[in-house]
């Protein structure tokens, strides 16, 4: 059975590109990974995988569990200062669902909380919006970036469009 011990706890907050799900005023936060072992993370999660071109569970040089690292506590203390409501995730397992909210003190008033999914906006899945574009121009081929040395960012193919950048895009001014 394959197990998932490495986790870490994370405030939905815009620092880390997300929408505040945390009182107002207070800065974002997050754990270290926790419960990291050696034997957590299987090889094919390290190496490319096979139908990106990658070798699959083949090593083609080193050692991969050289990236694992040391063993990592299982646990982790925060001190909740600010009272209020507050929601947290867990980033490799927040697609299955493990979030949790805080609820501080006895102040129950969120602008975030509510009962209706639809409501909420879009989620995210990286990279989004101008990032989703940026690592997928053809500019920035990892053979083009080694062979200009440089690419700059008004290089970008999707910079040559002139008026007409795709829908629900913006580029940056000045
Ligand atoms: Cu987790």
């Amino acid at each position: 059975m394959a197990t998932t011990p490495d986790h870490n706890v994370v405030s939905y907050h815009p620092a880390f590109g997300m929408r505040r799900r945390v009182p107002l005023g207070v800065a974002s936060f997050t754990s270290p990974v926790l419960g990291w072992r050696a034997e957590s993370i299987a090889d094919d999660q390290i190496e490319p995988p096979a139908e990106m071109g990658g070798n699959g569970t083949e090593t083609p040089s080193g050692d991969a569990s050289d990236e694992r690292g040391p063993p990592e506590p299982r646990t982790w203390l925060h001190e909740f200062e600010q009272p209020g409501v507050y929601d947290l995730l867990c980033s490799p397992h927040e697609t299955f669902g493990m979030a949790m909210r805080v609820v501080v003190g006895d102040q129950t008033e969120t602008e975030f909380e509510t009962g209706d999914p639809d409501a909420l906006p879009e989620p995210r899945a990286g990279p989004v919006g101008l990032a989703r574009l940026v690592l997928t121009d053809p500019s920035l081929r990892p053979e083009q970036i080694v062979e200009e040395g440089t690419v700059a960012w008004e290089s970008l193919t999707v910079n040559q469009a002139g008026e007409t950048t795709p829908e629900g895009t913006q580029t940056p001014e000045g």
